[in-house]
């Protein structure tokens, strides 16, 4: 359910249950928390891309199950989605979401956790949860407030309107709206990028960054002097130096 793709120095995951819209199970998240893991391990993977195949990027949760029986909601939660939504904010490289289509309840969430977004032109967003009758989770209400400010993540939450791509863009819940055609180059492109940057220290900041979120000025000056130390210590950091003094551009190799 979970295809993983190698190319030059990005890692591209694709959510790959496309006549189910790429519903999640909790194979698939099993899957996708092995594959993210993997690609975390993999120092020959500078970027990681996450797709989904066919119409869809996800739809959330995937309903049908409900048929074969109860499901225990706090179990599935801290089973499956939080596992996936860990691995992606503690992976410690750039990850981009290719937003390929309509992203719904837990598939926002995917969407959200990854570090930069871009999506196609007729992709949409919906915080279907409240039409179920449930509340956001998978770290949305901690996610969506943070991109777009309470006051939109509130009412995207309770009317669980759709919101499409250029709308997305326009209120922070996405960087970049692409032709449809052109989204996995585009996001290829952005993560051959990325990829090529000091791949290190963006793990570092994107750690700084999620702890920042949580913690005191007082305390993020603390953390960020610790983490300073930590990028000092890389061979881009020695690079990035040289490059400067010689006048050059640098060549970063992520270590
Ligand atoms: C689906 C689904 C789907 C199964 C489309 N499941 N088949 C976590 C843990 C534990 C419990 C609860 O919650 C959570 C987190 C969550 O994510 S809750 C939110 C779950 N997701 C939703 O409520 C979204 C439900 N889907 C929709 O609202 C629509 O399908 C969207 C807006 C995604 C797309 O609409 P359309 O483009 O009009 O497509 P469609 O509705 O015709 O769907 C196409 C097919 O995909 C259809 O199957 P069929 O056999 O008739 O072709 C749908 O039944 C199936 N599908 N979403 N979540």
């Amino acid at each position: 359910t979970i295809l993983l793709e190698r190319s030059q120095s990005i890692g591209i995951v694709t959510l790959n249950r496309p006549n189910k819209l790429n519903a999640c199970t909790s194979t698939m998240h099993r899957e996708l928390v092995d594959v993210l893991e993997a690609l975390d391990q993999d120092d020959a993977v500078r970027a990681v891309v996450l797709t989904g195949s066919g119409r869809a990027f996800c739809a959330g949760q995937d309903l049908g199950v409900t048929k074969q029986g109860p499901i225990d909601y706090e179990e599935a939660l801290k089973r499956g989605y939080n596992r996936v939504i860990r691995s992606l904010t503690h992976l410690e490289k750039p990850v981009i979401a290719a937003v390929n289509g309509v992203a719904a309840g837990a598939g926002v969430a995917l969407a959200l956790a990854c570090d930069y977004k871009v999506a196609a032109d007729d992709a949409s967003f919906v915080q279907a949860f409240v039409h179920i009758g449930l509340v956001p989770d998978s770290g949305c209400t901690w996610l969506l407030p943070r991109h777009v400010g309470l006051a939109r993540a509130m009412e995207l939450a309770m009317f669980g309107d759709k919101l499409d791509a250029n709308e997305a863009e326009t209120i922070g819940l996405i960087n970049r709206v692409v032709p449809r055609d052109t989204l996995l180059a585009e996001a290829f492109e952005i993560a051959q990028r990325l990829a090529s940057l000091p791949t290190r220290a963006i793990g570092l900041m994107k750690r700084a960054f999620y702890d920042g979120l949580e913690s005191s000025l007082s305390d993020s000056l603390d953390r960020e002097a610790h983490i300073q130390q930590l990028a000092s210590q890389t061979a881009d950091h020695q690079e990035g130096i040289a490059a400067f003094l010689e006048k050059r551009r640098p060549t970063f190799r992520g270590m």
